[in-house]
C-alpha cells in the first residue's frame, strides 16, 4: 500500500540518482522490474490499483521525472543487460569506437561502397537491418554522429585519433572478477576522459597559513552544537574562494570555442566535491557571495548528506561556476584536481598540518594548509592563477579581510 509520493523506486540515470514517487494512492500489485535493470522512457515500472477503485488498475509508467533521466538514453537497439564484457549497457554509447577485427559484417554491396566513399569503418557501425545487417540509414546515422562529436563545441569524441587501451586476458595471471560499472561510473569516467583531454590543466600550489582561522572555527564549536551545523574549514574557503572569483572575475567563465566568445558569468555558484560510495558527486551551493558562513556550513552538511544518501535532484547538481575538492579530512600534502568543465577552475585542498616558519627572526609553529588550483590555461594564464591563490592566503590567514 503507497501514499502519494511515497518513493517507488530509485532510478540511477547518468547525472543523478533519485527516487521517484507514486503518482498516487493505492496498492502495487505487481513489480514489473528489478533491482539492475536498465530502462528506457516507457517502459512500465509496475502495476497498480488505484485508490478504493480496486478493478481499476493503472500503470505508473509515465513518470516525468523517469523520461528526463532516461531519454538520454532511449536507444531503439536493446542488448543483453548483465553480459559482463565489452556492449553489456544499451544505448547509444555502444557503437564501438575501437574496431572489432576478425568481427564479421554484415552489408550489401551498396551499403559497402557508400561507407568507403564516406570513409566509414562499417567494424564500427551497429546494423539495425534484419540479423544486425548494416544499412544504408546505419551509415550515414554513423557519420552524422561522429560529425556531431568533432563539431558539438570541440567536444573530443572518446578515442577519437587516440589509440585506446588493450586489456589483456587477466585471467591468464590469475583470479579475476568482472562488475558491470554503474551509470554514474561511467559518466563520471566520461566527463573526467573529456575534460583531461579538451583542457590544458595547470596546477598553482600554495600553502595557506589556517593558524588564526583554526583557532576561530574551534571557538564556533559549542555555537554548532546549538544550531545543529558543523562548521569546518570548507565554508570560510568557500567564501574565500567567492572573493577571489568576484575580484578575478576571469576565473567566473566558460569558453565557447564554436561561437569564439567567453561566457563570463554574473553570478557565484560553486559546486563541492563529495565522496559517498557510489562515487564523486558534486552538488553546487548557488550565491556564495551572498551566503554567511553558518548558511555555507549547513548548505554543504545538507548537500554532502543528500549526496550520500543518493537524494540529490539533478537542479542541486548543475550551474556550478568553479569547484572545490577537500581532501583535508583524509590527508595529502598537495594533488591535482581535474577541471569541472566547462568550469575553469578547480580548487583542491589538502590537509593542514603544523610547519616551522620563518617569521624573520625565529622559526614559529603554524598550521599551514596546502591548496592546489588547476585551472584552463586557455582561459586563465598563470599570473592570475598566482593572484588568485594569494588572495586566497590573504583571505584565509587574516579571516577579517573577508569582511572587507
Ligand atoms: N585540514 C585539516 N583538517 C581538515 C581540513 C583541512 N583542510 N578540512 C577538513 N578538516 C577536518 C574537519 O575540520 C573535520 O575535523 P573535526 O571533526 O575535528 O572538526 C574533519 O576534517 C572531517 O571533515 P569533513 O570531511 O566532515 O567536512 P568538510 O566540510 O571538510 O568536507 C566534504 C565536506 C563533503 C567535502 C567531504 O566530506 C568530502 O566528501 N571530501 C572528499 C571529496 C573528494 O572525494 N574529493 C575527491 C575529488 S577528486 O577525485
Amino acid at each position: 500500500e503507497v501514499e502519494v509520493d511515497d518513493p517507488l523506486v530509485t532510478v540511477e540515470s547518468d547525472k543523478a540518482t533519485f527516487e521517484i514517487p507514486s503518482p498516487h494512492a493505492g496498492k502495487i500489485t505487481k513489480v514489473l522490474v528489478s533491482e539492475g535493470d536498465k530502462l528506457s522512457e516507457g517502459n512500465d515500472l509496475l502495476e497498480m490499483q488505484v485508490g478504493n477503485d480496486a478493478g481499476d488498475e493503472e500503470d505508473d509508467t509515465d513518470d516525468a521525472e523517469a523520461k528526463d533521466a532516461e531519454s538520454a538514453d532511449e536507444s531503439p537497439r536493446k542488448q543483453s543487460a548483465g553480459a559482463s564484457d565489452k556492449g553489456s549497457a544499451s544505448g547509444k554509447d555502444d557503437v564501438p569506437d575501437v574496431p572489432q577485427p576478425g568481427a564479421k559484417v554484415h552489408a550489401g554491396p551498396a551499403v559497402r561502397k557508400l561507407a568507403r566513399e564516406l570513409g566509414a569503418d562499417l567494424n564500427r557501425v551497429k546494423g539495425s537491418g534484419p540479423k544486425s545487417r548494416i544499412i544504408k540509414d546505419d551509415v550515414e546515422g554513423y557519420v552524422k554522429a561522429q560529425l556531431q562529436k568533432t563539431q558539438g563545441g570541440g567536444a573530443v569524441a572518446g578515442g577519437s585519433g587516440i589509440p585506446g587501451i588493450k586489456l589483456p586476458d587477466f585471467s591468464q595471471f590469475g583470479d579475476i572478477q568482472r562488475d558491470a560499472m554503474t551509470r554514474m561510473q561511467v559518466a563520471t569516467a566520461n566527463n573526467m576522459q573529456r575534460s583531461w583531454l579538451n583542457v590544458p590543466h595547470v596546477t598553482q600550489h600554495e600553502d595557506v597559513d589556517f593558524t588564526d582561522l583554526e583557532a576561530f572555527r574551534k571557538g564556533l564549536k559549542a555555537e554548532g552544537e546549538k544550531r545543529a551545523v558543523k562548521m569546518t574549514p570548507l565554508p570560510f574557503i568557500l567564501k574565500a574562494c567567492a572573493h577571489a572569483l568576484t575580484a578575478l572575475p576571469q576565473f567566473n567563465v566558460a569558453l565557447d570555442m564554436e561561437r569564439k566568445e567567453i561566457v563570463r558569468k554574473q553570478y557565484i555558484h560553486i559546486g563541492i566535491a563529495v565522496d559517498t560510495p557510489a562515487g564523486l558527486m558534486v552538488p553546487v551551493i548557488r550565491d556564495v557571495d551572498k551566503k554567511g558562513l553558518w548558511e555555507l556550513a549547513a548548505e554543504a552538511q545538507e548537500l554532502a548528506g543528500k549526496a550520500r544518501d543518493k537524494k540529490l535532484k539533478p537542479s542541486e547538481m548543475q550551474g556550478g561556476c568553479f569547484s572545490i575538492t577537500s581532501l583535508g579530512g583524509i590527508g595529502g600534502t598537495a594533488f591535482t584536481p581535474i577541471v569541472n568543465s566547462p568550469e575553469v577552475a578547480i580548487l583542491g585542498v589538502s590537509k593542514a598540518a603544523m610547519k616551522p616558519v620563518w617569521d624573520g627572526e625565529a622559526f614559529q609553529p603554524r598550521l599551514l594548509c596546502p591548496l592546489s588550483l588547476s585551472y584552463d590555461h586557455r582561459a586563465v594564464n598563470g599570473a592570475d592563477a598566482a593572484r588568485f591563490t594569494t588572495l586566497l592566503a590573504e583571505l584565509m590567514g587574516d579571516i577579517r579581510r573577508l569582511l572587507l
